[in-house]
C-alpha cells in the first residue's frame, strides 16, 4: 500500500480509503485527477486517469526512482507495474503480461509505450550490441504498426484500430533478445482512415507522389472524403519520414517499402474508379484508372479490368465467367481495397516478427528464456451507430473483463475458501454470461451468425436478426427493436447498454473477396506483392473448402489469447478517460463512474482490501525467511513447517498481520512483507560478512 504521499493527494491505494464507497473512490479519482496524480493504485493495479496534457514524469530520473524497488516505495506509477513484471519475471521465472485496458481514447497506447520505455530503460545495463538493437527494434516497431494500424476518429486522435500483444523474450540475464506481436482484427471500414495515408498525401516528397499519380489535395479521393473527416493525423510531414526510416532500421527492403506505397495509393485509386452499365454490359467509367492500378500492381490492365468486373466460377466441372452487375463490381472493388490494406497490415506484422523473433538461444545452454506480454487493445467502443466491428470489439473487453474476474476476484476468494481463511464473500457482477451469449457453441450469437451466413438461398442480415430473435428472444441480456423497415437493432451487451444495428453483418462476416482478386495479386511481376497473396496461386476447382468467417476466427483468436495470458503472472493498468473533448481540466463525474463501474473496480478494493497483499507456501516462505529467526535457523525442530513459520512471525512480532490457511501463510499489509525483506537483507550481509572473515581467516 503506497502511504508515503501527502493525504494533500488523495489517497495513493483505494484500498486505503475510509469507506469503500462509490462516492468515496469516484472523490478519491477527481482529487487526484485534479491535483495532477493521474495514477493510483488498488493493491497491484494500477488506475490510471488521461491527464490529456504532457506530464514531466516519465524522464531518466523518475526511471530511476522506480528501478529495482518496491511497488508501495514510491508513489504510484506506470513505471512500478512495469518493474513488477520485470522483477517476477527475473527473480522468480516466471512468465509475466501486463494487460492495459480501458475505452477508446483512455490512454492504453501511451501507457503501452511507456512501459516499453521503462523496460528498455533499466535493461542492458552491459549494453551489449545485440541487445540495444533488439531494444530498438522492438521500440521502432511500434512506431511503424502505429503509422498503418492507428486512424484518427471522434473519439481519439491515434487511435488503435487494431488489437496488439506483444511478447518480450528475455535472457536469463534478463535482458531483451527478441519478441513476438500478434496482431488483432484490424479495422478496416475507414481503411483510408488510417494515419499512414495522411502521412504519405501530406509528408511524401513530391516525386514520389508523381510516381504513384496520387494528388496531395485529399478531398481528391472518395474513400477519405467517406471516412468524414479530413483531418490529418498529429504531425504527418515529419511522421511519414519517422515511418520510412524507422522501417529501413527494422530491415525492411526498399522494394517492400515501395510496395507498401503503392499499395496505399492503389487503394486510394479504387476509391474514385466507377461503374455504369450499358444495355446489359457491365462497365469501368474511369478506364484511365485501370492503367494506373495495372502499373502500380505490376499486372496486365486486361487482367485489371477483368478481375474488377466479372467473376470466375465453377459449377461443377465448368468453369464459367460471369458479370458482375454494376452494385457487385462497387461490392468488389470495395471489398479489395479492404482486403489489400488488410493484408498489407498483416505482412507488415509477419515481417517484424520475422526479424524481432528470437535466434539462436539455446535455452539448455543459456536457461529458461522468460516473456513479458504487453496487451494494448481497443477499448469499449459506443458510437451512434454500432456494427459488426464494435460488436467484435466490446466482445474482446468482456472476454478480458472475464478474465479480470476469473484471476483478481473469484480466484482470490476461491483461494482463501480453499485454504480454510475466514472470508465474507463479496459480491460482483460476472459477466461471464454475457461472454457465453457471444460465443456459446449453437446458440451464441456467432454461431448463429455463422449459420445465417451459410444458409442457402435468402442470406441477409434480416435473416440473422431472425435468428437471433429465435434463440435468444428469453435470454436476459438480449433485446431486440426494429426500427423503420430495414434498420434492426439488437442490444446485445449489459455492460455497455446500446444497441448494435445488425445492417451489414453478414457481409463482415463472410469477407468475402473473390478469388479473381487473389488471383490477379498473385500474377503481379512484383514479388513482394505476390508473395502476399499466395493464396491466388489455387485453381478455380481448388479452391472449395469454405474459409471460417471473420467472427469465428476473431472469437478463436480471443480464446488463445486469454489462453496465452492466463498461463502468464499478470499486472493490470486499468485506464479511464476524463472526458470526451481531450481536457485537461475536465473531470466529468458521470462518465468515469461508468467506466468504473463497468472496470469493476470498487469490487476490486473490496476483495483486495478484505484480503491479503502477499502469500506463499509454508516450505518456501521458510526457505527466504528461515535465516532472520533462531527458531528455524539453520534448521527448526519443530512439528511441521506451518508450526515453524508461526513462530517465526510471533516472534517478530507480526502475527497480528498474518492468517495461516492449510498450505499457504498470508501476509495482510505489504509493510509486514517489507519488513521481513529488511530483516533478510541484513542478514544476508551479515552472513556474506562472516563468512568473508572466515575466509580471510580472522576468525
Ligand atoms: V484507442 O482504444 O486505441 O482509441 P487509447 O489507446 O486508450 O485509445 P491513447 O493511448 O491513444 O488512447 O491516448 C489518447 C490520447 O490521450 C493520446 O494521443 C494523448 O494525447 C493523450 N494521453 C494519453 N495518455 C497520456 C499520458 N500519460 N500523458 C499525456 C496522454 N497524454
Ligand atoms: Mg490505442
Amino acid at each position: 500500500m503506497a502511504e508515503h504521499e501527502s493525504l494533500e493527494f488523495g489517497k495513493a491505494d483505494f484500498v486505503l480509503l475510509d469507506n469503500v464507497s462509490m462516492e468515496e473512490f469516484m472523490a478519491n479519482l477527481k482529487l487526484r485527477f485534479e491535483k495532477g496524480k493521474i495514477y493510483t493504485y488498488i493493491g497491484e493495479v494500477v488506475v490510471s486517469v488521461n491527464p490529456y496534457r504532457a506530464m514531466n514524469i516519465y524522464g531518466r530520473d523518475t526511471v530511476e526512482q522506480y528501478k529495482g524497488r518496491e511497488l508501495y516505495e514510491r508513489p504510484p506509477h506506470l513505471f512500478a507495474i512495469a518493474d513488477a513484471a520485470y522483477k517476477a519475471m527475473k527473480r522468480r521465472n516466471k512468465d509475466t503480461c501486463i494487460v492495459i485496458s480501458g475505452e477508446s481514447g483512455a490512454g492504453k497506447t501511451e501507457a503501452s509505450k511507456y512501459i516499453m520505455q521503462y523496460i528498455a530503460a533499466i535493461t542492458n545495463p552491459n549494453q551489449r550490441a545485440e541487445v540495444e538493437r533488439v531494444k530498438n527494434m522492438l521500440l521502432k516497431s511500434n512506431c511503424v504498426l502505429e503509422a498503418f494500424g492507428n486512424a484518427k476518429t471522434n473519439r481519439n486522435d491515434n487511435s488503435s484500430r487494431f488489437g496488439k500483444y506483444m511478447d518480450i523474450n528475455f535472457d536469463f540475464k534478463g535482458d531483451p533478445i527478441g519478441g513476438h506481436i500478434s496482431n488483432y482484427l484490424l479495422e478496416k471500414v475507414q481503411c483510408c482512415m488510417f494515419c499512414l495515408v495522411h502521412q504519405l498525401l501530406r509528408g511524401a516528397p513530391d516525386s514520389l507522389l508523381r510516381s504513384l499519380h496520387i494528388q496531395k489535395d485529399p478531398t481528391v479521393y472518395n474513400y477519405i472524403k467517406v471516412g468524414g473527416q479530413i483531418k490529418s493525423c498529429i504531425n504527418d510531414g515529419a511522421d511519414f519520414k519517422a515511418v520510412a526510416d524507422a522501417m529501413k532500421v527494422i530491415g525492411f527492403t526498399g522494394d517492400e517499402i515501395q510496395t507498401a506505397y503503392k499499395i496505399l495509393a492503389t487503394i486510394l485509386h479504387l476509391g474514385n474508379m466507377t461503374f455504369g452499365v450499358d444495355g446489359d454490359v457491365t462497365l469501368i467509367e474511369t478506364p484511365k484508372l485501370v492503367s494506373v492500378i495495372r502499373e502500380l500492381l505490376s499486372t496486365k490492365e486486361e487482367n485489371v479490368e477483368k478481375a474488377l468486373l466479372y467473376r470466375t466460377v465453377a459449377t461443377g466441372r465448368d468453369v464459367i465467367e460471369k458479370q458482375h452487375t454494376e452494385q457487385e463490381a462497387s461490392y468488389g472493388r470495395d471489398a479489395l481495397a479492404k482486403a489489400m490494406y488488410e493484408r498489407l497490415f498483416c505482412w507488415i506484422v509477419g515481417r517484424i516478427n520475422d526479424i524481432i523473433e528470437v535466434k539462436n538461444y539455446d535455452a539448455r545452454i543459456h536457461g529458461k528464456n522468460t516473456v513479458i506480454g504487453v496487451l494494448d487493445i481497443y477499448g469499449f467502443e459506443i458510437f451512434q451507430n454500432n456494427s459488426f466491428e464494435q460488436f467484435c470489439i466490446n466482445y474482446c473487453n468482456e472476454k478480458l473483463q472475464q478474465l479480470f474476474i476469473q484471476l483478481v476476484l473469484k480466484q482470490e476468494q476461491e483461494e482463501y475458501q480453499r485454504e480454510g481463511i475466514p472470508w465474507k464473500h463479496i459480491d460482483y457482477f460476472n459477466n461471464q454470461i454475457i461472454v457465453d451469449l457471444v460465443e456459446q457453441q449453437h446458440k451464441g450469437i456467432i454461431s448463429v451468425l455463422d449459420e445465417a451466413c451459410m444458409n442457402v438461398g435468402k442470406v441477409t442480415d434480416e435473416v440473422f436478426l431472425q435468428g437471433l430473435n429465435g434463440k435468444l428472444a428469453k435470454h436476459a441480456h438480449y433485446t431486440s427493436r426494429k426500427v423503420g423497415n430495414i434498420n434492426c437493432n439488437s442490444r446485445l451487451m449489459d455492460q455497455t447498454p446500446d444497441m448494435y444495428s445488425v445492417v451489414g453483418f453478414i457481409d463482415k462476416n463472410k469477407d468475402t473477396l473473390f478469388q479473381d482478386f487473389k488471383r490477379l495479386l498473385y500474377n503481379s511481376a512484383n514479388p513482394v506483392l505476390k508473395g502476399m497473396w499466395p493464396e491466388g496461386k489455387l485453381s478455380i476447382t481448388e479452391v472449395t473448402k469454405r474459409p471460417l468467417t471473420a467472427a469465428t476466427l476473431f472469437k478463436n483468436s480471443m480464446i488463445s489469447l486469454v489462453e496465452n495470458l492466463a498461463s502468464k503472472e499478470p499486472y493490470y493498468v486499468r485506464c479511464i478517460k476524463p472526458n470526451d473533448v481531450k481536457s485537461p481540466l475536465l473531470f466529468e463525474q458521470e462518465r468515469c463512474r461508468h467506466q468504473v463501474e463497468y472496470l469493476g473496480l470498487l469490487e476490486n478494493v473490496r476483495v483486495r482490501r478484505a484480503g491479503f497483499a502477499y502469500r506463499q507456501t509454508y516450505p518456501r516462505f521458510l526457505q527466504r525467511y528461515k535465516m532472520i529467526s533462531e527458531f528455524t535457523w539453520p534448521n527448526h525442530d519443530l512439528p511441521s513447517d506451518k508450526d515453524a513459520v508461526k513462530r517465526l512471525l510471533q516472534g517478530c512480532g507480526f502475527d497480528h498481520d498474518v492468517a495461516y490457511g492449510k498450505t499457504k501463510v498470508f501476509i495482510r499489509t505489504p509493510r509486514t512483507l517489507f519488513s521481513l525483506e529488511e530483516q533478510r537483507a541484513e542478514m544476508v550481509q551479515r552472513i556474506v560478512l562472516f563468512l568473508q572473515k572466515v575466509w580471510r581467516g580472522t576468525i
